[in-house]
């Protein structure tokens, strides 16, 4: 069966391991399989996510404190492609040093990095995009990624206020947007599917 016809079949993820943790340039690494990025700031929500997709409640680690993922982890699903969890960026109180070590080792890491299906960029629904992540995005832009917004918490903003924020968002830069909150199981197929896609383009 044709690696396509297999994921058509197996979508479903059926298992998933952390194979590399990458904290330097040096340990960033490249192979063959297809990888979907997860990037936003500190506290958006990516760890959350990318549990949420794999049923693990501990797969990626999670806190209420912003910047618990402070390396670039790569998690290997259904032993065919990547879920790659990014460092946060965008803290004000976090260092410094630790923020421009961070935005460095995220650029860097887009500059190396092969084989992206899709890129997808977490958005607070209560915050939208901020300057940091225009920055970010305006980075990885020339490189005609696919890129998906997914706007996190939004059990903390009402279903009317959502709808606007995601058409706002969904005009303003061309960016299809999806909503998502780790209290509901209800916008998860749709995120699959659409990780699906992209892997079989
Ligand atoms: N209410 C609510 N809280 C959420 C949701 N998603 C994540 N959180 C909480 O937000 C906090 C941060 O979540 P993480 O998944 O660690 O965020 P992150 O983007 O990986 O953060 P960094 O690793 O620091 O960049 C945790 O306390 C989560 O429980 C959501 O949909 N709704
Ligand atoms: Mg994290």
């Amino acid at each position: 069966m044709s690696k396509k016809a297999k994921r058509l079949a197996t979508m479903k993820i059926k298992n998933v391991t952390l194979v590399k943790t990458a904290f330097n340039r040096a340990e960033i690494f490249n192979d063959g399989r297809a990888k979907i990025i997860f990037m936003g700031r500190s506290n958006v929500g990516k760890s959350s996510l990318i549990n949420t997709l794999c049923n693990r409640k501990h797969l990626a680690r999670t806190s209420s404190r912003p910047g618990k993922t402070v390396s670039i982890n790569y998690f290997l699903v259904n032993d065919d492609f990547y879920f790659v969890d990014l460092p946060g960026y965008g803290y004000a109180r976090i260092s410094k040093t630790e923020s421009q070590r961070v935005k460095k080792l995220i650029s860097y890491f887009f500059e190396q990095i092969e084989g992206v299906a899709l890129v997808i960029i977490l958005i607070d629904s209560r915050r939208g995009f901020m300057d940091s992540d225009i920055e970010l995005l305006s980075k990885i832009t020339q490189k005609n990624y696919k890129i998906l917004t997914i706007i996190t918490k939004s059990d903390k903003i009402s279903n009317s206020h959502l709808k606007n924020q995601t058409l706002k968002y969904q005009k303003e830069f061309g960016l299809y947007a999806i909503p998502f909150s780790i209290k509901s199981t209800h916008y998860k197929e749709n995120i699959l599917k659409y990780i699906e896609e992209a892997l079989n383009q």
